[in-house]
């Protein structure tokens, strides 16, 4: 049966040919749609171009998730963000797996992790979120955990002591992410991290920890090693060097006459103000803050203390509005 097509359906089809993004052949290809004449022998037609309009609108569907979705992007929880950093095989995943409840992947083979993984610490009352990593060296670098790096609020270098390699490792870790303009080294090799980091000595249970640790410690004496096993050999005191790192406090709110809310704490960087605290809780408080009464840093218990006052971890606030 002839398809008579019609000089409008023409028309449309010419801008379907001239369509150059995904969008406007999705709209060509409507057009023809809508002013095909309707009848048998346009059936297949009208079926075909039916057809090419799903498949184009899956496919702009797949090109827009995979531009938005960053594979190395993490996104924050809790009260900090702690990434790790280290050769194949040091036992970063071990170490997230000991310190949270993440699904870390743990293998006696190196390039074990392909993508970061975040699970949460608990610390006190509050959750340190840890980031495991695909490994890093001189010449591995993942496209994508720079960025990682550079977007947590303190780094954690992990070193494999069970192998005398793990000199190599510092002094390649430390030049990657000084090339990378992740931390900076001074002209006395002094290090100058806008983001602050611990570095770790790992497996520190095995035989030859001991010896790599003291050649570590020889070579780089003006930087601090700390031995774990991510068995559990130091994992309690790691902790709190995780929490002291990030350099925040936990300070609690108390509503007027009623008890503090002691269940969830605000975080606040340290040698935040009582006007930060009013802030963080509400954008107006700061204009119409009159003062405050603070239980635990202040010499007294429910001491009245101005705006400025600066607030300890541990702290209890009722603002005076
Ligand atoms: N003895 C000992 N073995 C450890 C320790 N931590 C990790 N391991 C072992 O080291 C190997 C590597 O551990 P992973 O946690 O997978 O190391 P990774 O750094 O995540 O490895 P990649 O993801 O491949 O970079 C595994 O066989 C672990 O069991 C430790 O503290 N002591
Ligand atoms: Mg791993």
């Amino acid at each position: 049966m002839p398809a008579n097509l019609t000089p409008q359906y023409y028309a449309a089809e010419d801008k379907y040919r001239q369509a150059q993004s995904t969008e406007d052949k999705v709209k060509a290809l409507q057009e023809m749609l809508a002013v095909i004449p309707k009848h048998k022998g346009t059936e297949r037609l009208q079926g075909d171009i039916k057809k090419r309009i799903a498949k184009l609108k899956e496919e702009g569907k797949k090109k827009k998730q995979s531009k938005g979705f960053n594979p190395f992007g993490v996104e924050k929880q809790g009260a900090g963000q702690i990434v790790l950093a280290g050769y194949p095989n040091s036992g970063k995943s071990s170490l997230v797996g000991a310190l949270s409840r993440a699904k870390v992947k743990i293998a006696d083979y190196p390039f074990s992790t392909a993508l970061p993984v975040s699970g949460m610490m608990p610390y006190k009352d509050t959750f340190i979120q840890l980031v495991d990593t695909p490994p890093l060296s001189v010449d591995n670098i993942p496209s994508g955990l720079i960025g990682t790096f550079k977007e947590a609020d303190a780094l954690l270098v992990i070193l494999d002591l069970f192998t005398a390699e793990c000199l190599d490792q510092l002094e390649g870790l430390m030049q990657v992410l000084q090339d990378r303009e992740v931390i900076d080294l001074s002209e006395e090799g002094m290090i100058i991290a806008p983001i602050p980091f611990l570095v770790l000595g790992n497996k520190c249970d095995h035989r030859e920890a001991e010896e790599n640790m003291q050649v570590l410690r020889e070579l780089w004496p003006d930087l601090e090693i700390i031995p774990v096993s991510s068995n559990g050999s130091g994992l309690e005191d790691l902790k709190q060097r995780l929490y002291q790192i990030l350099n925040i406090i936990r300070v609690y709110g108390k509503p007027a006459g009623k008890p503090a809310d002691l269940d969830r704490p605000f975080i606040l960087r340290k040698g935040s103000t009582v006007l930060d605290f009013a802030a963080q809780i509400h954008k107006d408080f700061p204009q119409k803050l009159k003062s405050a009464l603070v239980w635990g840093s202040a010499k007294f218990e429910g001491q009245a203390v101005s705006r400025e006052y600066v607030l300890d971890d541990g702290d209890i606030v009722e603002l005076q509005l």
